[in-house]
């Protein structure tokens, strides 16, 4: 029988029994479960809020740097696990093997970075108007935070979220992905052993529509981290408003690549073809729209097809496989959905577009890289993140046409462009309209030190990762302190004239 996983509730392992549990298995070989889960109940969404509600009182007054000296040996047990976990995130998410380690790599990054911030959750001090006054900002935690990831990043975006809340002196409940609860598990584990306090980090599995709902909308609760659809986040988003939580949610991405014809076009092909078809196409930062020159179009076209027919699919835990399965059932049956709606709307398949049967593919929910033409922006397939390996290609008149292009989804989150003119980098760093810009790089890869986060549907305004500016925003509230050293009554603003 496959492993069990359990919740953990006021440092207490638990699995508690009410619902059927939740099997997690390899979207590679569905045969292969990689462990079971409970489908918490409210109950036990309540008992882990109060358990974090409890352990506030003595986490939120612990030194930062104290705080940060866990979260440092959280990064030391994850260097030591790296191969382990890495492993895992394949097995249990599908992404390739070097892609799970990519992605245990970006919370070891991030595990050193938030132990630094530790001794930088720095305020201001700024003179007074007033004389024998002085004035000074600090950050205090905001309480007990809900983090709900998706499976995407299954250690990656855990630790983008729990680590700055942890360094700040908020606890946590954790509800993760219920497509890869494993890795969660695993990942809380090291807390616990890196010597966390009971209850400062609380852990509980369950399904979005049930105990992610639940947890959000907690009285209890003080503020909500989410990252997954747009959908779900703008529902997260109305029910929190009423109850003055602190909200913040990553969303979807309809990131573009520009390419413009005095481009280095292969330099362009391989990064359009890592941006689109790199953790299959499963990334909110993946690029699903490359707008190409109409010069360089068919050479780019002809080039980037061609690589997208030789790209090698399979389990990720193979050595020379570059591209996975999908999560899921449903995730591959709503991408080939997509394949179909482009097609009914007039869009050219050039490659790609079916399932994968046959063989090892049987085992699991393989498709092909797929690559569409003739695409126009009023199309949904140039509209809807689709979230999987299907690619747009449009062709552009002009720089201020490819701009145009670039900036007209509902969604802001990243773009890119190629290009070797320098000036075109300057105006396309202005006007792109999203949250990263990456020029001569694809539309993924960001790294953990500077903010990240979208605009337009793609984001609610706040950053992730990154720390003042970023996650340490998020995560704290400024709290101004004005201390009157006078012995008299001051009036601000009132002038004796
Ligand atoms: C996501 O897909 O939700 O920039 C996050 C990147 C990664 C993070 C992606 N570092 O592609």
């Amino acid at each position: 029988m496959a492993e069990r996983f359990c919740n953990l509730i006021a440092g207490r392992w638990e699995f508690p029994e009410a619902n059927p549990p939740i099997e997690s298995v390899n979207p590679a070989d569905i045969s292969d479960v990689v462990g079971i889960v409970p489908e918490s109940t409210p109950e036990d969404v309540n008992r882990a809020v109060e358990s974090a509600r409890k352990a506030y009182s003595g986490w939120r007054l612990v030194p930062p740097p104290r705080r940060a000296e866990i979260l440092f040996r959280v990064a030391e047990l994850l260097v030591k696990n790296k191969h382990f976990l890495g492993e895992l995130v394949t097995r249990e998410m599908g992404k390739i093997l070097k892609e799970g380690l990519g992605d245990v790599q970006e919370a070891i990054d991030m595990a050193y970075y938030m132990a630094g911030e530790g001794r930088r959750l720095a305020g201001e001090t700024v003179p007074s108007e007033l004389p024998d006054k002085d004035c000074k900002s600090v950050r205090v935690p905001i309480g007990v935070f809900a983090l709900i990831t998706p499976w995407n990043f299954p250690i990656a975006i855990p630790a983008w979220k729990i680590l700055p809340a942890l360094v700040a002196g908020n606890t946590v409940v954790f509800k993760p992905s219920s497509y890869t609860p494993v890795c969660a598990t695993r990942f809380v584990e090291l807390f616990v052993e890196a010597g966390l306090p009971e209850g400062v980090l609380n852990l509980v599995h369950g399904r979005g529509e049930t105990v992610g709902r639940v947890l959000a909308e907690h009285p209890l609760v003080d503020g909500v981290s989410f990252t997954g659809s747009t959908k779900v986040g703008e529902a997260i988003i109305k029910s929190c408003a009423g109850i003055g939580k602190e909200v913040s949610c990553e969303m979807g991405g309809k990131n573009p690549i520009i390419v413009m014809d005095d481009a280095d076009l292969e330099l362009a092909i391989e990064g359009s073809l890592w941006a689109s078809f790199g953790t299959t196409g499963q990334r909110c930062t993946a690029s699903s729209r490359l707008i190409v020159h109409r010069d360089v179009y068919d050479a780019f076209l002809t080039g980037f097809t061609e690589r997208a027919k030789n790209l090698r699919v399979g389990c990720g835990l193979e050595e020379d496989t570059d591209m996975g399965p999908l999560i899921n059932e449903t995730q591959l049956a709503r991408v080939l959905h997509y394949v179909e709606v482009g097609k009914k709307e007039g869009a050219r398949l050039v490659t790609g577009g079916r399932r994968l049967t046959g063989g090892v593919f049987d085992r699991g929910y393989f498709m092909e890289p797929t690559v569409f033409t003739d695409v126009t922006e009023d199309m949904r397939i140039a509209r809807e993140e689709i979230f999987g390996p299907v690619v747009s290609v449009f062709r552009a008149d002009s720089f201020t046409h490819a701009i145009q292009l670039a900036n007209s989804t509902d969604y802001g989150l990243s773009s890119a462009v190629y290009t070797r003119d320098v000036n075109r980098t300057a105006i396309a760093e202005r006007e792109l309209n999203s949250g990263l810009v990456y020029i001569n790089a694809p539309t993924i890869g960001a790294e953990i030190q500077l903010p990240f986060g979208g605009i337009k549907k793609s984001g609610s305004g706040h950053r992730e990762a990154g720390g003042r500016g970023g996650a340490i925003d998020m995560f704290t509230r400024m709290k101004v302190i004005y201390r009157d050293f006078s012995g008299r009554l001051q009036k601000a603003q009132i002038r004796e004239e």
